[in-house]
């Protein structure tokens, strides 16, 4: 239960995703670069549009597009990912949806912590997708050892933040004073290190194995490797990056541009060439270079059903068999808008065919009949609700794989067998993943029946006056 003095997680959760923004800003400049260009660009785009300033003022969504941002880290050990729950949950955050990043040559398997209720993504819509390492995935016994001796060296929570979670879990939360600190402390598991705890051979070994394990391994921490503003034309800010000095990646991961945009679109700049020192055996600090860290942006669109989604990952799939050379290749832009022609771009049919979510609210049509038993198209059919889009809040494997392999520096490309491990991903976790359809589902019910608990209400007064 959460007691009136403390404060609320929503509250928490925004507290923490301004500081970590300040934090990274300072880390690493050009993401202030990204993120006034996004800003300057987000302006632009509602002047010109709008119909979209209306929607986003109807659905309370304004409000949270300036805040709106993702942050993504990566962990060694399930004891790592344990902890990182308990501190997201503090912040109102769960684990959503499972990735499987084996496929795409990464040996990492993930979630999104994420807040689940529509009044706390309104409030604040924070993300963090989190990967844990897959340590089965090191088929070099003696390195796999090496591995798992390294990370049970290290602590990456202060000790104050493990106290203060604690407390939380026993008191039911925070008090603000408590909560302060508590952001403060909690920041410090994501700070960079540049001073590595490993020495230079055997970073240089890890690194060989894959880059990725040297960057989870190696420091003291999991410093957060990007944070992503969500802008409203992802087209124009690619193009507008290098006039900022921003490098941007060659193409946009997801959709092609649509009228109508649906799930994520994400592009980012290239991580940067990092000074990094290495402890060396004579006490001495050796010099080195580290490429982990990069700026992202994305733009949202509709969350699409099963059914939706299943369309869309046969047309990406189509895409990238066509050409043969995944999302590198020149002509993918073409290809990929050629292809998803075949989804429909407008959201009558988009709805009428099953293939997204939409919140249902009521108009000021005049109601005279019970609709109890009405299905929602009939509703909007009679102009008794309009349908607006739900957005999707969560990720996309193959688009997150895109992300992975652009920013590791380098030509990485190692093949795992798609080697899914959902169960030792919840057993780590020591919780279960949420299904991210069915928060969309129950958001989209949960619309629907308010809204017709609203429309029988009027029409039984509209029936009493008479
Ligand atoms: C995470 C990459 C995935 C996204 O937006 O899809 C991601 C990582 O590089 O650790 O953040
Ligand atoms: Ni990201």
């Amino acid at each position: 239960m959460t007691h009136s003095a403390h404060m609320h997680p929503d509250d928490i959760r925004s507290q923490f995703s301004a500081a970590m923004s300040v934090m990274y800003k300072k880390e690493v400049p050009l993401y202030g670069v990204l993120l006034d260009l996004v800003a300057d660009v987000n302006e632009a785009t509602l002047r010109r549009r709008p119909d979209l300033q209306a929607d986003f003022e109807r659905t309370g969504e304004l409000s949270r597009i300036s805040l709106e941002r993702h942050g993504a880290i990566r962990v060694g050990s399930p004891e790592e990912l344990h902890t990182l729950r308990r501190l997201f949950a503090i912040m109102g955050m769960a684990p959503v949806g499972y990735y499987d990043l084996s496929v795409a040559g990464m040996p990492v398997h993930s979630t999104a912590f994420r807040p689940i209720t529509d009044a706390s993504l309104t409030h604040n819509p924070f993300r963090v997708f989190t990967s844990l390492l897959r340590v089965d995935l090191i088929t070099d016994e003696a390195l796999r050892s090496e591995v798992a001796a390294i990370l049970s060296r290290r602590n990456i929570f202060t000790p104050g933040a493990l106290r203060l979670i604690e407390r939380a879990e026993q008191e039911g939360g925070l008090t603000p004073g408590e909560a302060d600190l508590f952001v403060s402390e909690a920041l410090e598991t994501f700070r960079w290190h540049g001073q590595a705890s490993v020495n230079a051979e055997t970073y240089e070994r890890l690194s060989a194995t894959h880059r990725l394990i040297a960057d989870i391994v190696s420091f003291r921490g999991p410093h957060i490797n990007h944070l992503t503003p969500r802008t409203l034309d992802i087209d124009t800010v690619q193009k507008e990056m290098p006039a900022r000095g921003v490098s941007p990646k060659d193409v946009i991961e997801g959709p092609p541009p649509r009228a109508c945009p649906i799930l994520l679109r994400q592009t980012s700049f290239k991580a940067l060439d990092e000074p990094i020192s290495f402890p060396a055996t004579d006490g001495t600090l050796e010099k080195g270079v580290h490429t982990a860290r990069f700026g992202e942006i994305e733009q949202r669109g509709v969350a699409l059903t099963r059914k939706g989604r299943a369309l869309y990952d046969r047309l990406l799939a189509d895409v990238r068999e066509k050409g043969g050379s995944g999302s590198t290749a020149s002509d993918y832009p073409t290809r990929l808008a050629e292809v998803f022609r075949d989804f429909p771009d407008d959201y009558d049919d988009i709805r009428q065919q099953g293939l997204g979510y939409f919140r249902y609210t009521p108009t000021d049509e005049t109601i005279t009949e019970d609709v109890t038993t009405m299905p929602p198209e009939a509703l909007v059919e009679r102009g008794y609700a309009i349908a607006t889009p739900i957005i999707y809040e969560d990720f996309l494997p193959v688009s997150a794989a895109g992300i992975f392999q652009s920013n590791l520096g380098g030509q990485e490309r190692r093949s795992y067998a798609a080697n899914a491990n959902r169960e030792m991903f919840a057993n780590a976790l020591g919780a279960d993943l949420i299904d991210e359809f069915d928060l969309y589902d129950a958001a989209q019910a949960r619309s629907v029946e308010a809204t017709k608990a609203s429309l029988n209400e009027r029409s039984s007064t509209v029936a009493k006056s008479f």
